[in-house]
């Protein structure tokens, strides 16, 4: 075997041969691991965000899987062609190959290639699209991902506290409830907000992950394309008892959400009066005082 030299490299049969398997294997495994990993992978598909992401997940599934299979060939081609003959061989180092131009070039040429095609997508994805966003985009965002039907989306507040969760419905008379409840195929502006320490709403079935910080809105759009209970956490350690900090969420029919908002608004009724007016934000605020 040639230990090359400044450019020359002769490429021994078994390479030539791993090459050849690695093309096949990965020509293979590449669609089928797209087609059936790719539907399993997180978050799954309960929301047009969640749907999203998930594409975004296969493609670097996809990506990965030829380097998998080329680096396990060469793993287990490694662990049978250089093997050692006996233990003084296997406590012998090998000769240092140094100066191989030719695979130098090809190494950081195909590492090149894979890292900027991941930033173009990952620029192309995070370019504001009609499908809205999945994350929270802060009180001052830089660009605005509205979806298209923004404007008919149902507005729902998540306001956060040490460790519970509440949402309200302006929409609905502000009323507050401890269960997060949406109607199937609605899009949906959440608020969130906290009213003491920074939480992070992560309703992970819908992919939406917000900071939940005091005296702020954060805005995040999302569309339930499914009908199915999940459950919402608290996504930034906030204290003693972060780990509870869990809510049910629930995507029923039009139908039931229009019968389960009245019913909360009945629940709710007599005590509504002792709930601030709904406002975006909520005290404590911070206050400044002048010298
Ligand atoms: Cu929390």
């Amino acid at each position: 075997m040639s230990t090359g030299g400044e450019g020359g490299l002769k490429v021994p049969p078994e390479l030539r041969r791993i090459a050849w398997l690695w093309l096949v294997l990965s020509v293979v495994a590449t669609p089928l691991v797209v087609i059936f990993v790719g539907p399993l992978l997180p978050p799954g598909s309960a929301s047009d965000a969640a749907h999203g992401q998930q594409q975004d997940n296969t493609v670097m599934v996809a990506i990965v899987v030829p380097i998998m299979i080329g680096l396990l060939l060469y793993f287990i081609n490694a662990l049978i062609m250089f093997r050692g003959k006996d233990e003084a061989d296997a406590l012998t180092d090998g000769p240092a190959i140094r100066g191989q131009t030719r695979v130098m070039v090809l190494w950081i040429a195909t590492t090149f290639v894979i890292v900027l095609l991941l930033a173009a997508w990952g620029a192309y994805e995070l370019f504001p699209g009609e499908e809205g966003a999945g994350g929270g985009l802060g009180s001052a965002p830089i660009s605005v991902a509205l979806p298209a039907n923004a404007s008919s989306a149902l507005p729902v507040q998540v306001i956060g506290q040490q460790w519970t969760w509440t949402y309200r419905y302006p929409t609905f008379g502000g009323v507050e409830t401890t269960e997060l409840v949406l109607p199937v195929g609605q899009e949906v502006r959440f608020s969130v907000t906290s009213i003491d320490v920074i939480h992070s709403f992560w309703a992970v079935h819908l992919a939406v992950k917000a900071d939940a910080v005091p005296g702020n809105a954060n805005v995040a759009f999302v569309k339930p394309v499914r009908e199915e209970s999940s459950t919402v956490r608290c996504a930034e350690l906030c204290g003693l008892w972060h780990g509870h900090m869990t809510s049910r969420l629930r995507v029923v029919s039009p139908a039931a959400f229009r019968a389960w908002i009245a019913h909360e608004r009945e629940k709710w009724a007599p005590i509504q009066h002792y709930l601030p007016a709904y406002k975006p934000t909520y005290a404590p605020e911070p206050t400044y005082r002048a010298e």
